[in-house]
């Protein structure tokens, strides 16, 4: 195997890693960013693999792969990679590689002040405010978000009964509101949520069919948002959000923030125009927004939200892969029972 080299931007999002590749990603096939996703998970994996998991990242490490806009009006387009695989949308990525890119001058945005992506889950307009060749704030408008299913009850093996909604805001997230059952995410640690969150995946998948109305290909639950009170007055809520088997969010998670503010609106806490801010588990906020009301195409009511969060740049990397133990990284969780 001869030596690979991925040139990154390294940097985070509200506390969340963000590696950025900017050379080395490979050339993929595909009209769409979701088709060369498609063809990245096919060929290509194990650069996910090694750059998100140990020896050089971590069960926690986020990522994306920088391209070239695709579509004629768009400024950069990304691949998402992260420790559970390539999600077709991530919002704190997305925040993150709009600043960085933004900063390192790689991309010269069409119109100042907004930045269109192309992204497997469709097209990303955000807007972003500069001060000093640093970027002070990024709003992205995500996709259609919406509250799939309401009140669901879950039996889950820690907690007993649980009642839960679905929503969507990029990806599915059971959300667990404060309950007789669960007094809030504050009286519990994070080892703990992270494996009650695993729990919680496998208990909805099992109960309910999770499946995208317009798009069947997204279906299934892979991530849980536990919630309760914030720990500052200027935030509205609190969210730990576990994606996948080993990652906690240490943002508001840009997804997480999208669905809850569709759920709000939907159960009538949400106005169209009202902002909401969401804190992390460390602390740390994002503002969800709902721009404007839609409805999919089966006709299910759904809202354009959009989510405001800064992100800083730590550093640059180089990261070599080659013919060594543990090339293609590996994952504790692959060796325990
Ligand atoms: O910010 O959308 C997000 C996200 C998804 C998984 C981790 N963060």
């Amino acid at each position: 195997m001869s030596r690979h080299s991925f040139a990154s931007i390294e940097g985070h999002t509200e506390g969340m890693p963000v590696r950025m590749v900017v050379d080395g990603a490979p050339p993929l096939p595909g009209a769409t960013m979701e088709a060369r996703r498609k063809a990245f998970i096919e060929s290509h994996d194990w650069i996910r693999r090694a750059l998100m998991l140990e020896p050089r990242g971590h069960s926690h490490m986020s990522g994306t792969l920088f391209y070239p806009p695709l579509s004629e009006d768009a400024d950069m387009s990304l691949l998402f990679i992260e420790t559970s695989g390539c999600l077709p949308m991530c919002g704190h990525a997305s925040i993150g590689s709009i600043s960085f890119a933004l900063e390192a001058g790689l991309i010269q945005p069409k119109l100042p002040g907004t930045v269109v992506v192309d992204v497997p889950a469709g097209k990303l307009a955000a807007t972003y405010e500069m001060e000093g060749g640093r970027v002070r704030t990024v709003r992205f408008t995500n996709v259609p978000s919406f509250l799939l299913y309401r009140d669901v009850e879950i039996d889950h093996p820690h907690f007993g009964r649980l009642n839960v909604d679905i929503a969507y805001g990029g990806n599915f997230y059971p959300i667990v509101e404060v309950q007789p059952n669960f007094p809030g995410c504050e009286h519990f640690s994070p080892d703990e949520l992270l494996e009650w969150g695993r729990q919680m995946q496998a208990a909805v998948n099992e109960t309910i069919e999770v499946v995208h109305p317009d798009n069947t290909s997204i279906r299934m639950v892979k991530h849980t948002m536990w919630t309760g009170a914030p720990i500052s007055d200027s935030a509205d809520a609190r969210a730990v959000v576990i994606a996948g088997d080993s990652l906690i969010d240490r943002s508001p998670c840009g997804t997480g923030t999208s669905a809850r503010v569709a759920q709000r609106h939907a159960r009538g806490l949400l106005r169209e125009g009202q902002s909401f801010r969401h804190q992390s588990l460390i602390g740390s906020c994002f503002t969800g927004r709902v721009e404007s009301v839609t409805k999919l195409k089966n006709g299910l009511d759904a809202v354009l939200p959009s989510v405001e969060g800064r992100a800083w740049l730590t550093g640059r990397a180089e990261h070599y892969v080659e013919a060594q133990p543990y090339a293609h990284g590996f994952s504790l969780q692959e060796y325990v029972n």
